[in-house]
């Protein structure tokens, strides 16, 4: 933690941060414990109740010890309405909307967020926007709050699952509207942020959050793509991928059923909507959200060659990736309709997941009387099976086949448990 001492007066003294999801809630937090006064809005009474409460709606190590160091500080009130403040910082979702057969941001909370606290909003006031946006969104929106106001955007970059390291250890990026926003904004972050803090204007910096979560999701594309070219060239691509990474210059990253999540599944399309020049972009955006029907597609042709009748499979992991309770545009979902539109009876098992589509069954009754096993979720604890669980799985089942499309999974125990076990990308064991 920073230390207040020998730090030169703020300007900036109480702070008003709207929205109290993954970003909101642990950045207020962390700002009253780097002694601001915060008062943190929600629209959702529930949710500002339980975090009242000192709970919390959200599976992430270490957030609950912060929020209720937070309020136990008397420097955090939560709320369901603004009220008047040095800054404001807006942390809103911004989920993608279909349109005109592409997917386009949509900005309905922010701009509800900027007129919730618009009578709030005096001159000389700061007011910061961490949401991810199209470019030139912060410029439209200081146009529409149309007073004498500084104004930056501030993009975050934790991962979640690890979010509260990431709050203090990673380098921001701060975008403002003029280089006096920018200085200002930089002030509230350094009273926690460790790592650097670089000074761009606001378009650049809409740009920069937007290109971190697109590399990493045409990355993902190139992996899913070596994937289905492997499986065609009896290749496990796993394999390959590992050894084409000792090169110096090379980072492939892995292969799944597909991206998930509420940032890099949509971020993309934030730049496809604008501009006529991304085609890269939105094939990977494209080629990553078909990877659910590409294994459920999989699956059924494996099915075909079993002549198995009412075939029951187990789905384990719904959530949008490993070790959160997450499962907003969760790959699981699609490749589950797919597998019921096939007439596959489905039952699913996620010790993380709290909320999904579809009903989540003990483990035992996952895996009663089924014929498969399909992990689509790197959890640790699917990782950390050992022997003795997985014999007594075996006995549950009526086929011991499991199919691993996470590479997750201690393959020699699952055989040695006399598991049929399929790799996704790897053609030796799972072709086409
Ligand atoms: N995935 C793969 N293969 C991989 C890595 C990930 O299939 O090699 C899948 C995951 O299973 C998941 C999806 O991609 O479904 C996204 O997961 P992730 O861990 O890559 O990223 P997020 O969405 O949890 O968080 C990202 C991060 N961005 C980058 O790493 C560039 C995070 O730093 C951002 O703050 C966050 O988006 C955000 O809020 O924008």
């Amino acid at each position: 933690m920073k230390h207040l001492n020998n730090k030169p007066k703020r300007n900036i003294n109480k702070i008003c941060v709207i929205g109290l999801g993954y970003i909101g809630l642990p950045t207020a937090s962390m700002l009253a414990i780097h002694g601001y006064k915060v008062v943190g809005v929600d629209i959702d009474e529930k949710r500002v109740n339980t975090i009242k409460n000192g709970e919390l709606v959200i599976e992430e190590q270490g957030l609950i010890t912060l929020v209720k160091g937070a309020i136990n500080s008397g420097n955090l009130d939560v709320k369901t309405e603004p009220e008047e403040a040095d800054a404001f910082i807006i942390c809103v979702p911004t989920p993608a909307k279909y349109e005109d057969g592409i997917k386009k941001c949509d900005l309905t909370c922010v701009l509800s967020a900027v007129e919730n606290i618009k009578n709030h909003i005096k001159d000389g006031n700061l007011v910061l926007i961490e949401s991810t946006i199209p470019p030139k969104t912060t410029e439209m929106l200081y146009n529409l709050i149309n007073k004498n106001i500084y104004m930056a955007y501030c993009p975050e970059r934790v991962l979640p699952g690890n979010i509260l390291k990431e709050l203090v250890e990673n380098d921001r990026t701060i975008g403002g509207i003029n280089k006096k926003s920018a200085e200002l904004a930089k002030e509230i972050y350094e009273s926690f942020v460790e790592g650097n803090i670089y000074l761009t204007d606001c378009t650049t910096a809409e740009m920069v959050k937007l290109m971190e979560n697109t590399y990493r999701d045409v990355n993902i594309a190139l992996a899913n793509e070596f994937a289905k070219v492997c499986n065609e060239m009896d290749v496990n691509v796993w394999d390959a991928i590992n050894l084409a990474n000792k090169h110096p210059r090379v980072n492939i990253l892995n292969p799944g059923p597909g991206v998930g999540g509420h940032c890099i599944s949509i971020d993309p399309w934030f730049i496809v909507e604008k501009s006529k020049n991304a085609d890269l972009i939105k094939r990977a955006r494209e080629l990553n959200d078909n990877m659910p029907k590409y294994v459920c597609n999989l699956i059924v042709e494996e099915f075909k060659k079993l002549n198995i009748d009412n075939p029951k499979v187990s789905i384990f992991g719904v959530t949008y990736k490993g070790n959160v309770d997450d499962t907003r545009e969760s790959p699981a979902k699609k490749v589950i309709e797919c597998l019921l539109s096939n007439n596959f009876e489905v039952s699913i098992y996620d010790p993380h997941a709290k909320i999904f589509e579809y009903p989540l069954n003990k483990l035992e009754d996952c895996i009663s009387n089924s014929d498969c096993i399909i992990v689509l979720t790197d959890h640790d604890e699917f990782k950390n099976f050992e022997k003795d669980d997985i014999s007594e799985i075996s006995k549950l089942m009526r086929n011991k086949i499991v199919i691993d499309t996470r590479n997750v999974l201690n393959h020699n125990i699952w055989k040695e448990s006399g598991f049929e076990v399929k790799l996704l990308g790897d053609g030796t064991t799972w072709s086409v």
